[in-house]
């Protein structure tokens, strides 16, 4: 077989995800529910834009496409299962991107390894997938948790045979590509409510390792969550609490609304560009752009808010009347109007029904918590520099959060304005904040500075940009962030972290998981900064100017170590 009879990985890719998401649909109506939820928000958002940008306009099947990324978060138990998990993946060219520790992170240490497997280019799908480590416990607990794990066959005969042969093949024919995506959908992802050996379940969540239990007693990799983008969180938090019956029409009229003139002022061309990145970038330059006030922006998003109002009042959308356990009260992330990183949010774990089956062969009908429904909204990702004047920010805000709990509930506006001071150190244009190298750009030369070839003096990125001579675009951080995820791991265990058991507390590298896995793992810090170095150098290739004259401050320091933060 030829390489150009292969099915085409990407295309792969997307099948798997589209898959998963109606697997997930199935399993959990909640999550469908939230899709529809998201889908009319995200109409909305696309009608104000509309107003904003004459001419913009799209398909239903074209937000779909823009709303079909996702990121999973899968959680293993073996070291083999694990090295059959990167090599699944890897057919569907997704590459393992950064090590996350979870043993340090604080109070919310778990006994976890991670990497997230996603494409190195334009990624649209990612899955988070945990590695758990047996050596966090005292002998006696590992010896049970290991025994439990042994015999589970996660990966079928025919899923391996179907990996072996596209790494022999360099790739899989369309219907082999098909069969290893009903492998992932009929069995290695899916949640069965079944599990193994209830005492032991029990016994570990009552001494607290939750986590332990989660993997080792669960005979898959079903899908802890599978989270969607959306257009605009606030819109999207504020019509699920509505939904859920958390928020009155009233208050989600208020929210809704102020979030849609929020993003009737943020909705640059940059955040166009950065929202939209399947479509192409020279017809969103193309388009016509309208002030806020010009385009009557304060009576659209009334109007929108009062319409997705009278949507989410029909039976269909109701949630309350669904089992659920209630929305977070806040997002995770930066303040509603610094577009770095990520937001997030979610509604919070179900409580769903498991059936055990013991060692004597005895069952036992029991209950498990743990997939709950996040959704995000991607931004720009940070420098080193950047990423520090994150953490402080996100400290700040922190420590208000402490100091007045409760104050989210109480008074959202006020739990806003605090969440946005903490945040007031950042810039809030993309140009400010790559001029200030708090964020990864892309520089490219423009027609004008291409005429403009060996007449051009300066050799300042920033200058060339002003003068339209080069134009820049921001990176999306496309990888995850370790705090983030240790707060999921805590929330959905309702258990804050996890202590090790073993005579001394084991530490774990980026070297470990990469012998797990047989392959490098790709360091994202180092990947958005050779993107950058390269952008430049090409620019100014283009431009004629001399690459010596691009000096190491304009150039960044790619950072050394290989360890994500
Ligand atoms: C993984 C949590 C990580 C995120 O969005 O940070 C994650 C898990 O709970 O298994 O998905
Ligand atoms: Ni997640």
């Amino acid at each position: 077989m030829s390489a150009t009879q292969f099915a085409s990985r990407t295309k792969m890719q997307h099948s798997l995800f589209a898959e998963l998401s109606s697997m997930f649909g199935k399993e959990v109506p909640l999550y469908d529910k939230s899709l529809l939820v998201n889908h009319l928000c995200n109409r909305a958002v696309c009608n104000l834009l509309a107003a904003l940008y004459p001419g913009f306009a799209l398909t239903d099947a074209q937000l779909d496409a823009t709303s079909g990324e996702r990121h999973g978060a899968i959680r293993i138990g073996r070291d083999d299962e694990y090295r059959w998990i990167g090599r699944f993946f890897a057919q569907f060219d997704l590459e393992p991107h950064n090590f996350y520790d979870m043993t340090s992170v604080g109070a919310k240490s778990q006994p976890i390894i991670a990497t997230a497997f996603r494409s190195r280019a334009l990624p649209d799908h990612r899955v988070f997938t945990s590695l758990l480590r047996t050596d966090w416990f005292d002998p006696e607990t590992r010896a049970r948790i290991e025994a439990l794990l042994a015999p589970r066959q996660v990966f079928s005969d025919r899923a391996k045979e179907l990996i072996i042969k596209g790494e022999s093949q360099g790739g899989l024919s369309e219907p082999d590509a098909q069969a290893l995506i009903t492998e992932g959908t009929t069995r290695i992802f899916k949640w069965t409510g079944q599990a193994r050996d209830h005492a032991l379940y029990k016994q570990l969540s009552d001494v607290g390792f939750k986590i332990a239990a989660d993997i080792a007693c669960f005979q898959s990799h079903h899908l802890n969550h599978l989270t969607p983008n959306t257009l605009c969180m606030d819109l999207y938090t504020s019509s699920m609490k509505h939904a859920m019956g958390e928020l009155t029409r009233e208050q989600f009229i208020a929210r809704a609304t102020t979030a849609l003139l929020r993003l009737a002022h943020q909705a640059s061309r940059d955040w166009m560009r950065l929202h939209f990145k399947n479509l192409p970038q020279t017809q969103l330059d193309a388009l016509p752009q309208r002030t806020p006030a010009q385009a009557g922006a304060d009576a659209l998003a009334a109007t929108a808010a009062a319409t997705i109002a009278q949507r989410l009042a029909k039976p269909d959308l109701r949630l309350g009347e669904l089992k659920h356990s209630g929305f977070k009260d806040t997002t995770e992330g930066p303040a509603t109007d610094t577009p770095v990183l990520l937001r997030q949010d979610s509604y919070k774990a179900l409580t769903e029904a498991v059936t055990f089956t013991n060692p004597d062969a005895t069952t036992t009908s029991t209950t498990h918590t743990a997939r709950f429904g996040e959704i995000e909204q991607r931004f720009y990702a940070t420098t080193p520099k950047g990423r520090e004047l994150y953490d402080q920010a996100l400290a700040a805000a922190e420590q208000n959060t402490a100091a007045h709990p409760g104050l989210a509930q109480r008074d959202f506006t006020a739990y806003e304005a605090l969440s946005a001071k903490a945040f007031a150190p950042f810039p809030k244009t993309l140009t400010e904040l790559l001029d200030a190298g708090l964020v990864w750009g892309l520089y490219s030369a423009t027609p004008a500075g291409l005429a403009a070839k060996g007449t051009i003096t300066t050799t300042d990125p920033r200058e060339l940009v002003r003068l339209g001579y080069a134009r820049a675009e921001g990176q999306r951080y496309e990888d995850f962030l370790p705090v983030s995820a240790a707060g999921i791991f805590a929330s959905n265990l309702s258990q804050y972290g996890t202590k090790s058991t073993a005579a001394t507390r084991p530490t774990y590298t980026k070297a470990m998981l990469e012998a797990v896995l047989g392959r490098p793992i790709i360091d994202t810090d180092h990947a958005y900064a050779a993107a950058q170095e390269t952008s430049l150098k090409e620019t100014f290739l283009a431009l004629g100017l001399a690459l010596n004259s691009l000096s190491a401050a304009q150039l960044q320091p790619i950072p050394a170590t290989a360890a994500a933060k």
